[in-house]
């Protein structure tokens, strides 16, 4: 299947630097900021540089190098922001919405990283 990219859509003109954001982290192909509305303590946005719509275009279409830099700068951000428990921390939730029937907003690949208090049982 061909994926579209709308490049109008709000990570993109993040990227761009055409909307203001305060970025956490940033590595050569991720990089990650706290979401506008946060449902958690910490609740932090992680997505790829490239132009990657959803998570089956992401995983399908990225190179190698982007894809081992993202799910590692997940890796880091947990750490970071005290969650990982490799690192002292309680745990974390990552979500990611792809398409439609998941209610994905933004149409750009993108996880959430949730934790710094408990989240509760998984529900639909
Ligand atoms: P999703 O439903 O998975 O596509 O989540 C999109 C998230 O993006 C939602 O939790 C709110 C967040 N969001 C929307 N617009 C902005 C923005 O301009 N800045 C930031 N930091 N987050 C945004």
């Amino acid at each position: 299947m061909a994926y579209t990219y709308d490049d109008q859509n709000i990570f993109a003109k993040i990227l761009r630097g055409e909307i203001p954001s305060t970025p956490v982290f940033e590595s050569e192909h991720t990089i990650a900021f706290p979401d506008i509305s946060p449902q958690k303590q910490v609740h932090i946005l992680v997505i790829p540089k490239g132009a990657f719509r959803c998570y089956d275009h992401f995983v399908t279409s990225a190179s190698d190098a982007e894809q081992l830099d993202f799910f590692k700068s997940v890796a880091l951000i947990a750490k970071q922001t005290g969650t990982s428990q490799a690192h002292g921390g309680n745990g974390y939730r990552l979500i990611t919405n792809s398409g439609p029937d998941s209610h994905q907003e933004v149409p750009h690949f993108h996880v959430h990283l949730l934790g710094g208090e408990p989240c509760g049982p998984l529900t639909a």
